[in-house]
C-alpha cells in the first residue's frame, strides 16, 4: 500500500507519496482564479451511478475540439487484464491513487477541462493525466454507478461563462462520464440539470441498489437578495437502466455548499445534511437534517426537517467524534460578518439526535477544509 499525506490549500495540492521517495509533487491545474473548488483522491472505496441529453451548444465544441486526452496517455503502460482486479479502486485498476482537480474557471472561459493525475510507479506527472471536459467544475465525487467494475466520475458545475462573454450563466449541466478500460466514456456521458452546482454526492441513498446523484445547487445568479439562494437541490435516481433527469427529487436548500449523507438516528433510512446559510441579505443561518422516513424515493421532505444554526459554511464533517455511539456534525464556515459565535461548531449527537444546545464552537480564521484526524481512545 501507498503512504500518502495529502494537504489542501486554495490553489495547490501537495501530495507525499512512500512511492516517490517522499518527494513533493506539484500539480498543474487550469484554474487562474486560484480556487480548487474540490479534489478527490481515488483509491480505497467506491461507493456510488447516470443518463440523459441536453446538450449547450458549446458541448459538441468541446469534444470536437479536443479529440485526444480523454485515453490513457500513449506512455502509460496498459492494464494487464489478468492482473486487473474488480471491482476496480482506482481508474484503469492499476493499483495507484489518482488524483482529480475540478478546474472551474482559466481566466477566459468556465468551458474547461479538468484533471486526472493518474497514479502510476513513478509518482504522479502532468504528462500523465486524463482530462475531461467540464462546465465550471466546482464539486467532484466518484463511484461504480454502473456495476461494470469501473469507477465513474461526476463534476458538478457552479457555472458557465462562454469565452468572449461575460454574462455567467447558474443553469448548466453536470456531466457523469462512465469509466472504461481505457479512461472515460465521452459519447455516453450524462448531463444533469444543475444550478449553480457547489457540490456532488454519490450515494445509495434510497437502498435499492443503484448509486444515487446529489447535486447540491447554490445560487441561481438571480440576484443577491434571497431568492437567487434559496432554490432547490436535486437528487437524480440511479437505476439498472441509468437516470432520468424528468424524474428528480428536489429539497429546499439555502447558498447550500455541501451534502452529506448519514443514517443519524440509526433507524436504517439515510438523513441528508445540508450545511447552509447566507448573510448578506438573506439572512438565513441555519443548515438542514433531512430525516429519512421511508427507503423509497419519496423518503425526504421539508416535513420532516430539523435546523442547525450556521453561518456561511463552507464544508462538513460527520463523525462519531466522541465515541458515544452517535455521529456528530462538524459545520466548518469561512467568511462572516455577523453572528460569527456560529461559524465552526460540533453539534453532538445523543438518543434525542441533535440539539441547537448541545454544541462545541471551535474559533478559526475563514476556514474552508475540515478533517478530523485520529479516534477517541477513552
Ligand atoms: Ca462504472
Ligand atoms: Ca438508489
Ligand atoms: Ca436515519
Ligand atoms: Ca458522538
Amino acid at each position: 500500500m501507498i503512504l500518502r499525506f495529502y494537504a489542501f490549500l486554495f490553489g495547490a495540492v501537495l501530495i507525499f507519496s512512500g512511492c516517490t521517495s517522499g518527494d513533493v509533487t506539484e500539480f498543474e491545474t487550469d484554474d487562474s482564479s486560484t480556487i480548487l473548488s474540490d479534489t478527490e483522491v481515488l483509491d480505497e472505496t467506491m461507493d456510488e451511478t447516470t443518463d440523459y441529453d441536453e446538450e449547450p451548444d458549446e458541448t459538441t465544441d468541446i469534444l470536437e475540439e479536443i479529440d485526444e486526452g480523454f485515453e490513457f496517455p500513449d506512455d502509460t503502460e496498459e492494464p494487464d487484464e489478468q492482473e486487473e482486479v474488480f471491482p476496480c479502486t482506482d481508474i484503469g485498476c492499476k493499483g495507484f491513487p489518482d488524483i482529480v482537480f475540478s478546474n472551474m474557471d482559466n481566466g477566459i472561459t468556465t468551458n474547461i477541462n479538468s484533471f486526472i493525475y493518474l497514479g502510476s510507479a513513478d509518482g504522479y506527472s502532468p504528462e500523465n493525466r486524463i482530462e475531461l471536459p467540464t462546465i465550471g467544475a466546482m464539486g467532484v465525487d466518484f463511484a461504480d454507478v454502473n456495476g461494470s467494475g469501473y469507477i465513474d466520475i461526476v463534476f458538478a458545475s457552479v457555472k458557465e461563462r462562454k469565452e468572449g462573454e461575460s454574462d455567467e450563466n447558474r443553469h448548466t449541466v453536470s456531466y457523469l462520464y462512465y469509466g472504461t478500460p481505457d479512461g472515460f466514456d465521452l459519447e455516453n456521458r450524462v448531463e444533469f440539470p444543475t444550478v449553480g452546482g457547489s457540490d456532488v454526492k454519490l450515494v445509495d441513498l434510497d437502498k435499492d441498489g443503484w448509486i444515487d446523484v446529489i447535486i447540491t445547487n447554490r445560487y441561481s445568479g438571480s440576484g443577491m437578495m434571497g431568492d437567487g439562494y434559496k432554490i432547490n437541490s436535486y437528487i437524480y435516481w440511479g437505476s439498472e437502466n441509468g437516470f432520468d433527469i424528468n424524474n428528480r427529487l428536489e429539497l429546499p436548500t439555502v447558498g447550500v455548499a455541501k451534502a452529506r449523507v448519514a443514517d443519524l438516528n440509526g433507524n436504517g433510512i439515510n438523513d441528508i445534511v445540508f450545511v447552509n446559510g447566507v448573510q448578506e441579505f438573506v439572512g438565513v443561518f441555519e443548515s438542514y437534517i433531512y430525516w429519512g422516513t421511508e427507503n423509497s424515493k419519496n423518503g425526504w421532505s421539508v416535513e420532516n426537517r430539523t435546523t442547525l444554526p450556521s453561518v456561511s459554511p463552507e464544508t462538513v464533517t460527520i463523525d462519531d467524534i466522541n465515541d458515544n455511539g452517535y455521529y456528530d456534525i462538524f459545520i466548518s464556515g469561512w467568511l462572516c460578518l455577523t453572528r460569527c459565535n456560529l461559524k465552526n461548531r460540533i453539534y453532538w449527537g445523543g438518543p434525542q439526535g441533535f440539539d441547537p444546545q448541545n454544541v462545541t464552537e471551535l474559533p478559526t480564521f475563514n476556514a474552508s477544509g475540515l478533517k478530523i484526524i485520529g479516534e477517541y481512545k477513552h
